[in-house]
């Protein structure tokens, strides 16, 4: 073999070699919260204030370059459960933990503490002298102690346990690298030759090359304002939240108070055991894109309702699941508006009971990474209030969704890859929820997106 062709294959084997470590180099990049905290447990005997964090995956692929999809016939996209929600055995948590020492930081401004636990394996903990189990539990029982006289009704010093389930211990899938890979041309061409026909300050290139990833119909006239171009739930997301939160209740009557222009509830919409999709939206320009996106998706008239209002707002008027009271004046009304004959209006549209909840807030722009990559909590997310010119944030609005379904009534609260899920625990806490807290990672293509959290069932 001459030199020039043994150069040639060197070179061929190094691009090979370089083509199978891309992912795990991207995979080494993106480390959040949810990516680098240990598993823990609680001490044992406490009950109080305390909270199971279960992480959770779904792997999901799509492929955005592809033509068009065609129009399709409402279908019920299916019960794609979440496989495996299952804690580790104490076997499997041993392999992975063995010794470990746990440092959960919550970010809670001055409150910041780091929870330090040590935990051992079980195999390990019987192999100990019963000189060490005794100081072992000594020193437990003392932290057991300092948490119940630290302990208040703001969670603050809670418990927060971290378990992960199998779906999340299973390495990424790299299925296709030339969709993982794929890069936009310039200006947006995402391979079919189409530029980006916006201004860039509006819709960056990177958005409308990913346009059919937000909406597979998109070409047959989805609309988005600026702020949903960045925010709209990826499809492909959005209908395996959506099996995932319906799970095999009939007729489910879901709310959706931050329905932006429609992605999460167009999905919603699309699952044939949903009855109704209960869509609220400040911006009554958002809400009639909703409406009209709604229409490219088939979508039957009955099957969908736009409530001009604010989240807030409209959480204040259930309780338990049942609509309990609504202002006399309804002052929101949108003068009887329709789209394609869709229902646009004001809360006298609300139905008398909802079953599940689902919570797509702004979370502050694009800037949501700039608190970190395990910083972000729900006192980030901010929103307008229920009275004129106040303010909730995002755990204000959890604990309005919690009162307004009742006891363990199911919420999906939809999160970026940064949040923190030691202080999302003390929110779920605080919202009065002590089930566990399943944090579902949203894998699309081999990449971390966004964390969808469950709470109730
Ligand atoms: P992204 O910031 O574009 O992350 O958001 P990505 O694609 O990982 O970009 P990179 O630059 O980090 O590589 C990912 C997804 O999060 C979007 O597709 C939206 O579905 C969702 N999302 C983003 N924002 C800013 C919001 C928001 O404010 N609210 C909601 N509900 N979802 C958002």
């Amino acid at each position: 073999m001459g030199r020039k062709s043994k150069n040639k294959k060197r070179q061929k084997n190094h691009s090979d070699q370089n083509k199978q470590k891309r992912p795990a180099k991207r995979q080494k990049r993106e480390r959040f919260w949810i990516e680098d905290c240990r598993d823990s447990s609680l001490p044992p005997n406490v009950e109080q204030a305390s909270l199971e964090v279960l992480i959770t995956q779904c792997q999901l692929f799509d492929d955005y370059r592809q033509i068009p999809m065609k129009r399709k016939e409402c279908v019920d996209i299916g019960d794609d459960k979440n496989e495996d929600i299952i804690p580790k055995t104490s076997e499997e948590g041993a392999a992975e933990t063995e010794t470990s020492k746990i440092v959960c930081k919550s970010n809670e401004g001055a409150d910041t503490k780091a929870v330090v636990q040590e935990t051992q394996s079980e195999k390990e903990a019987s192999e100990k002298s019963d000189d060490e189990k005794a100081e072992q539990s000594k020193s437990e029982n003392e932290t057991i102690d300092a948490v119940k006289a630290t302990s208040k009704t703001n969670f603050s010093d809670a418990f927060i346990s971290i378990k992960r389930a199998r779906s999340a211990l299973k390495p990424i899938k790299h299925i296709d690298n030339s969709v993982e890979d794929f890069r936009p041309l310039p200006n947006g061409d995402c391979g079919d030759g189409i530029i980006n026909p916006y201004d860039k300050e509006e819709v960056p290139d990177k958005f409308w090359s990913q346009r059919r990833r937000l909406f597979t119909l998109f070409d047959e006239g989805i609309r988005l304002d600026k702020e949903s171009w960045y925010s709209v739930t990826p499809e492909a997301i959005a209908d395996h939240i959506s099996a995932h939160l319906v799970g095999n209740r009939e007729d489910a009557v879901i709310l959706d108070p931050f329905c932006g222009c429609g992605g999460n509830a167009i999905s919603f919409a699309k699952m044939e055991r949903v009855k109704l999709v209960v869509c609220v939206d400040k911006d009554l320009e958002k809400l009639k894109m909703a409406a009209s996106n709604a229409t490219v998706y088939g979508i039957p008239k009955e099957k969908m309702v736009f409530i001009h209002s604010n989240a807030g707002r409209v959480l204040s008027f259930y309780e338990g699941q049942k609509l309990t009271s609504r202002p006399s004046d309804c002052e929101t009304k949108a003068n009887d508006d329709s789209v394609e004959s869709f229902k646009i209006g004001g809360i006298e549209l609300l139905p008398e009971a909802i079953d599940c909840i689902f919570l797509s807030p702004p979370w502050g722009g694009m800037d949501y990474a700039k608190v970190g990559k395990r910083n972000y909590t729900l006192q980030c997310i901010k929103v307008d209030g229920i009275e004129e010119n106040s303010e909730m944030d995002g755990e204000d609005i959890l604990i309005g969704a919690a009162k307004a379904l009742g006891e363990d009534a199911p919420i999906a609260l939809f999160l970026p890859k940064n949040i923190n899920g030691v202080a999302l625990g003390k929110s779920v806490l605080r919202a009065g929820y002590s089930c566990p807290l399943v944090l579902e990672k949203n894998v699309l293509n081999g990449k971390l997106k966004t964390v969808t959290a469950y709470i109730g069932s």
